[in-house]
């Protein structure tokens, strides 16, 4: 008997399309096919978001595909080796282990740890709140909180929903101020763009301007007309500054959002204090230029600032998301056309349900974390806590893990910290496609299958896209063996810990739990509707009805031709919902049904930022840099990604490598304290004096890992040098940038 429910196997077409899993920029991918084998990757040119783009990662789909060391099937660690298993052994083997961990410490005792690819498959975003709500435990953790929360809690706090999070409309932009973000590179984020370059260049070659403002002189200020140089962690300061600008130069112009505002007094005097005179040195960029921008800002009548991971993993992450949109706001750009507006999602989006213009808001520390004390955010506690919830005895103390689509060992600070930890749990299960730094610590790995195996619709990125569209891909490549969806795997693991078993019936399981869900969403049309999905089963379901029921949806009858899974499916390059229109206040989610200006816990923070500004700034700092062939910890094992020039290099500017008598391809030492790593030295005028560039997700020289092209070239983790306890206290995100270092020379130059 098999308890995996059987795949539909589809049947190979010549020409096949798929949204690219790799990036947030989700390009629409052409692939040709022979016999079940990809042969060739293209652009979609005909795909009606991305048009064609695409980037060198995107051919990545078929080494991941081919990847020997890719897992295909479960395995079971048995005295501290892993056996290949079958699925019905690797459900067993939970079954064994995981139930009485619970029984013994509570729900509690179980953690979930959620990594970035969850956002890029459908059916791991889609299921694992059933998985959560089977599991009932507080230790939730995720990748978010080495990211994006402190813009989820600004958004959260401002305009009432979590992702609500306002985007550049750059097609029709004029004057786009980049801080902290590198899309050439990134290819975007919290803003779901394809082809910038293509973009930023249309803008220019219509007289707008692109000003970009990082510690480094990046791939996107090479297109850029200005770049600045700012001190990594003084944004707070900068933006401050611009604010007071537009204030003390009477530029503030809020227009048709003066009616759904509130808090404008308040922020101003907050910001008062604060003239770019002031914060000038501090920021490394002088006034003039600050209220320059500030005039450029408000005086250019489409115009936007954005801000992504620079301005988010820093001490004042927060504070940094918040002034960005609040600068929008006060010169009339928010929520109109060519400023920054609000995507409308086809479906799953909170900021299209319920009633419009009004709601709940968010709230933050509904519960707190047992060691440290860190407050909920979202549902989530900071994941550079997971390691103290795990080695610290006690009452609740975490002893079994489930982890997901996550490297924590490598992308949150202090991996050795976690990996130890790891090995003192009980029992911990790795939902990953690879056996690497984190997923070695599991007693058990369920793979997941091959993005080319899989249907996928964009349930997050589309609430981030430029321009409103839905597409859908269905499985490009029949699947071998027993492969099940990564939704049944949780499913299963959800069965098992509600005490149902590992051999429990998961669909009817899904149905009991989609009726309930419509219950309680739709009450007395839920059997209706329940009737209208017949047919259908688990992540599609739930995708048909989001779809249906969701702003541009076909309301199971009442809109004929309005949008269901069966036409997206019918339109394999997507269909388009066209540019994104004004939302205020239809969007909003607050209590007060305004945008909230001003929201008392970040004006309550600004005392820390106060107390910074007078501390002197420290000589020589840290950041991270991202990579074109590179996607945080898990794509160094494709060689076509993986070759060419060794890319790990700490990037240190010239009068820097003097002063400290570093060279050019020669070994130094980064040390932060009692943490030490080695690196190669690369100099680089791109750098701004003071400031050093080592990207984040290498370090691939652990034992017992099985990724074989990764380990030739491990390079070194970034994050082994960085402190677990160092956070943005009102969002819980780590501070992984600006973190002042000591370096010296260990060898001559090579
Ligand atoms: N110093 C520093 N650290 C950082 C950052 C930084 O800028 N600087 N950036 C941070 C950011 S923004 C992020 S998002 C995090 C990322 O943090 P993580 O999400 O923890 O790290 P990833 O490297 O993305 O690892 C993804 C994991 O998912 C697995 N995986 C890939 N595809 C699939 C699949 O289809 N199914 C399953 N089940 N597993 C899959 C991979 O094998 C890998 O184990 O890193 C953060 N860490
Ligand atoms: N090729 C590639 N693409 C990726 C990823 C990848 O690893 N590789 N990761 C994906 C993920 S998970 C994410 S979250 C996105 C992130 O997307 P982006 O936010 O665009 O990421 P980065 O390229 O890291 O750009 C961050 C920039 O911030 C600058 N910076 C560092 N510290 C500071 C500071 O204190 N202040 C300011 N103003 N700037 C600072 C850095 O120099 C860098 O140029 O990228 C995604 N896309
Ligand atoms: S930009 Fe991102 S989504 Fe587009 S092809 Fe490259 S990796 Fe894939
Ligand atoms: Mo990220």
């Amino acid at each position: 008997m098999t308890l995996s429910t059987p795949v539909p196997t589809t049947v190979p077409a010549a020409v096949a399309h798929r949204i690219c899993p790799f990036c947030e920029a989700c390009c629409g991918l052409e692939l040709d096919l022979e016999e079940n084998k990809v042969v060739r990757i293209r652009g979609d040119a005909n795909d009606v978001f991305s048009r064609g783009f695409l980037c060198p990662k995107a051919i990545g789909l078929k080494d991941l595909h081919d990847d020997p060391d890719r897992l295909r099937t479960p395995l079971i660690k048995r005295n501290g080796v892993f056996e290949p298993a079958s699925w019905d052994e690797a459900y067993a083997e939970i079954e064994r282990r995981l139930p009485p961990v619970i029984a013994a410490g509570g729900a509690n005792a179980v953690a979930t740890v959620l990594g970035n690819p969850v956002s890029h498959k459908m059916s791991l975003m889609l299921y694992f709140p059933r998985l959560a709500r089977a599991l009932g435990t507080r230790n939730m953790f995720s990748a978010s909180s080495v990211d994006q929360v402190p813009k989820m809690l600004s958004v959260g706090l401002m305009f009432g929903s979590w992702l609500s999070v306002p985007v550049p409309d750059i097609e029709r932009c004029d004057f786009l101020l980049v801080l902290g973000a590198n899309p050439m590179v990134s290819n975007g984020s919290l803003w779901t763009v394809p082809d910038f370059r293509g973009k930023a260049k249309a803008l220019r070659a219509r007289g707008g301007q692109l000003v970009v403002v990082d510690p480094r002189r990046t791939e996107t200020a090479d297109v850029a007309d200005a770049h600045h140089f700012i001190r990594p962690g003084a944004d707070v300061f900068f933006l401050l500054g611009i604010a007071h600008a537009l204030f003390d130069e009477n530029l503030v112009r809020l227009g048709r959002l003066a009616d759904h505002t509130v808090g404008l007094e308040q922020l101003e005097a907050a910001v008062r204090e604060y003239a770019p005179e002031l914060v000038a040195a501090r920021c490394g960029i002088d006034a003039a230029t600050m209220r320059q921008l500030a005039r450029s800002l408000a005086n250019t009548p489409r115009a936007a600032i954005y801000g992504r991971i620079g301005t988010c993993t820093q001490q004042f992450g927060t504070l940094c998301s918040w002034l960005i949109d609040a600068i929008n706001v006060l010169t009339g750009h928010l929520d109109e056309e060519g400023g920054a507006m609000f995507p409308k999602a086809a479906a799953f989006s909170a900021n299209t349900r319920g009633a419009p213009g009004i709601g709940r808001g968010v709230t933050t520390g509904r519960y707190r974390s047992r060691v440290s004390g860190a407050a909920e955010v979202s549902g989530e506690l900071p994941v550079t806590c997971l390691a103290e919830e795990i080695d610290t005895p006690g009452p609740g103390q975490v002893r079994a893990l489930i982890a997901i689509a996550a490297n924590p060992v490598l992308s949150a600070p202090n991996g050795a910290r976690l990996a130890k930890a790891l090995d003192q749990l009980d029992f911990m299960v790795s939902l990953d496609i690879y056996l690497n730094e984190t997923s070695r610590h599991a007693d058990v790995i369920l793979p997941g299958a091959s993005p080319l195996e899989d249907a996928h619709y964009d349930v997050t990125f589309t609430q981030f896209s430029h321009r409103n569209h839905a597409r859908f891909s269905a499985p490009v490549l029949a699947r071998a063996g027993e492969q099940p969806d990564e939704w049944q795997s949780m499913m299963r693991i959800a069965a098992i810990a509600k005490g149902l078993g590992a051999r429990a019936d998961i669909a009817a399981l899904d149905d009991e739990q989609m009726q309930e869900d419509l219950a309680r969403a739709a009450g007395p049309a839920a059997p209706a509707l329940m009737a209208a999905l017949a047919g259908q089963s688990g992540a599609e379901r739930m995708l048909d009805l989001a779809l249906r029921s969701g702003p541009y949806g076909d309301q199971f009858g009442k809109h004929p031709d309005g949008l269901t899974l069966a036409r997206l499916k019918a339109a394999p390059s997507g269909i388009d919902l066209g540019p994104m229109g004004r939302r205020i206040p239809e969007a909003l989610r607050t209590p007060s049904g305004k945008i909230e200006l001003a929201p008392q816990v970040l004006l309550d923070d600004l005392a820390r930022a106060a107390a910074d500004l007078r501390t002197p700034a420290p000589d020589l700092v840290i950041v991270g840099r991202r990579q074109l062939r590179s996607n945080n910890s898990w794509m160094h094992n494709l060689p076509v990604l993986a070759k060419g020039a060794y890319r790990c290099t700490a990037l240190v500017h010239p009068a820097d490598a003097e002063r400290l008598g570093l060279l050019d391809g020669a070994m130094a030492q980064i040390r932060n304290g009692e943490r030490a790593i080695e690196v190669q030295v690369e100099l680089s005028a791109q750098m701004m004096q003071g400031v050093v560039s080592l990207p984040h997700g290498w370090g691939h020289n652990l034992e017992g890992t099985q990724m074989r092209v990764a380990a030739e070239r491990p390079g070194v983790n970034l994050n082994a040098l960085l402190d677990e306890n160092l956070r943005d206290p009102l969002s819980g995100n780590a501070v992984l940038s600006g973190i002042a270092i000591e370096m010296r020379p260990l060898t001559a130059g090579a």
